[in-house]
């Protein structure tokens, strides 16, 4: 079915799908690892790209295919590339845009992993990485080297919630001659659309928003152009990171309802919002649907929606935190973000744990800082769950 004018939700249900001999209402698991040629001149015109037939699985496959095609669609891009999971994303990119004596300028505040790939492993390659407050145009400029190739931002930042202005740094990548890569994971393409806002190349940690249950680890890449779509898949298959297709059916059933997810997470992250903004207990709060969020008016204009992600302090700071996370019930005490269940967790001790000290408070990650993934309970349950925990800190 062509979907391409099509709502959001229908591209969610049925883009990139294909019907199948059998009318399968669903998509196939083509659990195979390799393809059979119909003669040894087809395989000779599969490896030379004159047929579009499959070969073998890390390079591509049918079901893997469906989903990259519909998240391409979702994302207004050329075509999409599954992997194994989002730091295969990170990595496949990283590897396709940067080499030797190449500079990269990044959020600072990005997922710990993301930095620390280009810190401790890309500048064994020579890969020089410098890492500044992208929500600052500023710092970017100033960051900007005559041998930078790439800005990539985060943006809502994990796990600092600073927004970062997609289109002014679409601006500043063209007048310097950067490609803008943009990590989609907390907004998924329902609240967000780089590629709409002038980026090149974007990607989602899909273990996260996409899938939206918990129960697979994968990402994606989506590329605005054929070169640099062919320049990532090539990296992508040559690392070896590539998606397999039971996940990719697993991802595509998720998926299905990432609208209405994140719908119903959003409407309970604004309740639970407001509740916190007025705490006692409470310090600090940075979500995007509060206009005391500094870049509350950015975020209207390049996301849909707040989203259903949010960072705050307590009064009392760490240990605060630490006994707040030991005494809630509902909301699972878990790194991960994104699904149907709330989880609660603490960046400075376990997902950026792996960021030198200095690094984390320049970028943001204070010690007190929790950050709270909001699912899709009752809104009234995950309050008064927080509320019980709060009368124990
Ligand atoms: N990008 C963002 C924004 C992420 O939050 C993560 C993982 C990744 C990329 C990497 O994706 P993965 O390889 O795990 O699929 N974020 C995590 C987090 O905040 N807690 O646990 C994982």
């Amino acid at each position: 079915m062509n979907t391409k004018d099509k709502g959001f939700n229908t591209k969610l249900i049925h883009a990139g799908v294909f019907e199948d001999e059998f009318g399968s209402a669903t998509v196939p698991i083509y659990q195979s690892s390799t393809f059979r040629f119909k003669s040894a001149q087809d395989g000779a015109d599969c490896f030379s790209g004159k047929s579009k037939g499959f070969i073998y699985t890390r390079i591509a496959n049918p079901t893997i295919r469906v989903l990259e095609k519909n998240v391409a669609e979702l994302e207004n891009g050329y075509d999409g590339i599954a992997t194994s999971s989002g730091m295969g994303a990170i990595s496949s990119v990283y590897l396709a845009l940067l080499g030797a004596g190449q500079h990269i300028v990044s959020s600072d505040a990005v997922y710990g992993p993301a930095r620390g790939l280009l810190e401790q492993d890309f500048s064994r390659f020579n890969v020089e990485s410098t890492f500044v407050n992208t929500a600052s145009t500023d710092e970017i400029l100033a960051a900007i080297r005559p041998n930078t190739k790439v800005l990539y931002v985060e943006t809502p930042a994990n796990p600092t919630m600073n927004i970062t202005d997609i289109a002014a740094c679409a601006r500043i990548a063209r007048e310097n001659n950067l490609l803008l890569v943009v990590d989609n994971t907390f907004c998924s393409p329902y609240l967000q659309k780089p590629l709409d806002l002038g980026a090149d190349v974007v990607l989602h940690s899909v273990t996260k928003f996409i899938n939206g249950h918990a129960d697979i680890v994968g990402g994606v890449i989506i590329a605005k152009d054929p070169e640099i779509y062919k320049r990532i898949r090539h990296s992508m298959v040559y690392l070896g990171n590539n998606m397999d297709p039971t996940q990719a059916f697993m991802v595509i059933r998720g998926l299905k309802t990432l609208a209405i997810r994140i719908e119903r997470a959003q409407e309970n992250a604004i309740r639970v919002a407001h509740f916190l903004k007025d705490h006692p207990r409470v310090a600090w709060l940075k979500y995007p649907g509060l206009e005391s969020h500094p870049q509350f008016e950015l975020a209207k204009t390049q996301m849909r929606g707040p989203g259903s992600m949010m960072s705050f302090g307590l009064k009392g700071g760490y240990e605060a935190g630490r006994s707040l996370m030991d005494n809630v019930h509902l909301a699972l005490l878990a790194v991960s973000l994104g699904g149907v269940e709330t989880l609660i967790q603490h960046p400075a001790s376990m997902t950026h744990a792996g960021m030198n000290a200095e690094s984390k408070l320049a970028a943001g990650i204070t010690d007190d800082l929790v950050r709270f993934s909001i699912g899709i309970e009752d809104v009234e349950d995950i309050i008064e769950d927080l509320d019980q925990a709060l009368a124990k800190v």
